[in-house]
């Protein structure tokens, strides 16, 4: 099967670490196509950065559509337009935030989210909530460092991440910890070692719920709202975004 991950910002080298984590998990019949938008912002970094993101997430899910890709991962913690780029998908498109929530659901009562800016908190706060999760998740952790320290060697964004990690299990009374960003896909299994729980990152799990959905033949569903967009004109800078051509439906 092809799944095709999503980095929703622009900067090459953590499509690449996304990329890395998600071949690592892949099963050997599972082929990995990472890309990220030509156009959107290197970091998100809040609701303006989000909005703006959606667009060319969309435009790589029809590119998909047309490869014939079974399913998607949005690999980016906010999850930008999971619902309109499940409305543009045939197969199943997962987020890494709702991954990575439902699988620390599975294996602990309780977890604690640490992320990267402290603006960016809300963002995680609204999809707990949204997937039904407040009853899990303990608190979420901001370690305020831009995104895009993730991508310096020399920043000290790995020892911030893990010192933020350990008070999280010293006070929030988390079992597992879920990692709130795409750019910390390639340190959860040092840091679940170093720290004794689970340590979650969404870009593997989702690949695995991804996989496990195609395998089984479970679609997107297209009866309602995640049916294909309505076809109509769409005017500006957006006329090429306008749904044309409707997918074959089964
Ligand atoms: C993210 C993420 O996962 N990728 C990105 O550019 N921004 N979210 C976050 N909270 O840091």
């Amino acid at each position: 099967m092809k799944i095709k991950v999503i980095n929703p910002n622009t900067t090459a080298s953590m499509t690449q670490k996304i990329a890395e984590t998600a071949i690592a998990v892949a099963s050997s019949g599972t082929e990995i196509i990472a890309c990220n938008p030509e156009m959107g912002p290197v970091s998100i970094e809040g609701h303006y950065d989000e909005a703006l993101s959606v667009i060319g997430i969309l435009e790589e899910i029809k590119k998909g559509e047309a490869a014939g890709i079974d399913g998607y991962v949005i690999a980016c913690f906010g999850d930008p337009g999971l619902l309109a780029a499940r409305e543009l998908a045939k197969g199943p498109v997962v987020g890494i935030a709702e991954a990575a929530m439902h699988a620390a659901s599975f294996i602990s009562t309780g977890f604690s989210i640490v992320t990267t800016l402290s603006r960016t908190r809300i963002i995680a706060q609204h999809l707990v909530a949204n997937y039904g999760m407040t009853h899990f998740c303990r608190r979420i952790r901001a370690i305020d460092l831009p995104v895009l320290e993730l991508e310096d060697e020399n920043s000290n964004a790995r020892k911030t991440i893990f010192n933020e990690c350990r008070q999280a299990l010293a006070e929030d009374g988390a079992g597992a910890i879920v990692l709130g960003c795409g750019g910390m896909a390639d340190l959860s299994a040092q840091l679940s070692q170093d720290l004794g729980v689970p340590v979650i990152d969404g870009v593997s799990v989702a690949v695995k719920f991804v996989e496990a959905l195609v395998s089984l033949g479970l679609n997107t569903s297209k009866k309602g709202d995640l049916a294909y967009p309505i076809a109509k004109p769409y005017t500006g800078m957006l006329h090429a975004f306008a749904f044309v051509n409707q997918m074959p439906s089964d």
